[in-house]
Formats: C-alpha cells, sequence, structure tokens
C-alpha cells in the first residue's frame, strides 16, 4: 500500500503499441529497459523510470493537425518558439496525456516526460535517468554514443553535460532556435559541477 506504484505494464504497452510505428515503439521499449538500469545503478525507483520510458514517447507520431487541437482542448499555450519547433510538441503533449490517462501513475512520471526533450534547470532523479536513457538506448547509434554509455557509467551529470552540450551545438549549428529549459539545463548542469 502507501507506497507501492499501481504499475500496469500491459496498459502501457498496448498504448504504445496503438501510438507508435515499430520503429519508435522498439526505441521506446529500449529507453524503458536503459532507464530501468540507469535507476537501479543511481539509486531511482527502477518501476517508475521503466514507465516513464515506455512512455515517454508515446505522442511522437501525432499528426501535426491534431497536436495544435490536443493543446488547444487542454489549454495548453504555446510560445512562439515552441509553435516552432514541433519536435518538442510529443514530450508537452505527451506529460498531459500521461496524466489523463495514468492518473494512478505518480507526477514525476508526467514531468520527466515533460522536460525529456528539453532537460530544465534542476530536474527530479527520474528526469535525470530519462533524458539519458533517451540518448543511450540500445537503439541509438549516432557518432559518439560509445562516449555517452561510457559517461552514463560514470554519472549521470557527466552524460548529461555532453547530451546538451551536443544538442546546444547541433541546433546552433543548423541556426534552429534554442528553448530556453534547454539552456537552462546546460547552465545548471555546469554551474553545479563540482571541481
Ligand atoms: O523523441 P526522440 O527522437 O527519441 O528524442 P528527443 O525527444 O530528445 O528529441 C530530439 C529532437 O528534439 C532533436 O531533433 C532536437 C530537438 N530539440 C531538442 N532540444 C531542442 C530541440 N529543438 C529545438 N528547436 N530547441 C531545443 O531546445
Ligand atoms: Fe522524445
Ligand atoms: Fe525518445
Amino acid at each position: 500500500m502507501g507506497c507501492t506504484v499501481i504499475f500496469d505494464e500491459n496498459k502501457m504497452l498496448a498504448d504504445i503499441r496503438a501510438h507508435l510505428g515499430d520503429y519508435r515503439y522498439n526505441h521506446s521499449l529500449n529507453v524503458a529497459a536503459s532507464a530501468k538500469a540507469l535507476a537501479e545503478k543511481y539509486g531511482g525507483n527502477a518501476d517508475i523510470c521503466y514507465a516513464a520510458g515506455l512512455l515517454h514517447d508515446v505522442l511522437k507520431e501525432q499528426p501535426r493537425d491534431e497536436a495544435l487541437e490536443f493543446f488547444a482542448r487542454n489549454g495548453i499555450a504555446l510560445t512562439r518558439l515552441e509553435m516552432n519547433a514541433q519536435k518538442l510538441w510529443h514530450a508537452m503533449a505527451g506529460a498531459v496525456y500521461i496524466k489523463k490517462n495514468y492518473p494512478e501513475l505518480p507526477d514525476e512520471i508526467a514531468d520527466a516526460v515533460r522536460y525529456h526533450t528539453t532537460g530544465k534547470a534542476d530536474m527530479t532523479l527520474t528526469g535525470k535517468i530519462l533524458f539519458t536513457a533517451d540518448f543511450i538506448s540500445a537503439d541509438r547509434d549516432y557518432p559518439g554514443v560509445d562516449d555517452m554509455r561510457r559517461r552514463a557509467e560514470d554519472s549521470l551529470e557527466s552524460a548529461m553535460k555532453e547530451g546538451l552540450r551536443f544538442t546546444v551545438f547541433e541546433l546552433s549549428e543548423k541556426c534552429v532556435p534554442i528553448h530556453p529549459d534547454t539552456v537552462d539545463a546546460y547552465n545548471f548542469i555546469l554551474l553545479n559541477e563540482r571541481k
């Protein structure tokens, strides 16, 4: 009772299966496995991190029109930058979706999903674990993934610092706007580094 998470894995699996193609479905299973392993290593709640991994991209394939309607229906106002950065929508919409459809799950799951793409300053342990798991899951195969996996063995902060540095670098190289939460996440890590 009390501290037990009401955790229906089959409900989540059926839900993401219905929303996602094979590629993104498998990615979600892999992120869930990585998030669980990181939780075990860093003292997080393995069930909560696993659930966050399963659900983190649930609305990644939502069509543009549906996403805009979903925001309007749920009273979510997008900033001008967010309106122009469709890649950020699935994190914002996913968090609202989880709150509505999984009232039995703790709020930190929806919160971790909300910030899994941008990060933010001073994230929860679950948030850091999900953010890192998304970079190192078994399906990831980008130049530098081995370095990210080594960093994740060392500390979540080391992996997040590199992930955020990489994101800021890539976006700025393509002249894509950087969300204030991404900048806040990056600065927070640098300013709180143990020297
Ligand atoms: O959903 P995934 O592909 O698994 O990964 P994700 O949710 O981390 O999304 C990564 C994408 O989000 C990537 O194409 C870059 C984009 N992104 C991340 N931070 C920002 C951003 N896009 C903008 N415009 N601004 C950001 O700060
Ligand atoms: Fe995502
Ligand atoms: Fe993802």
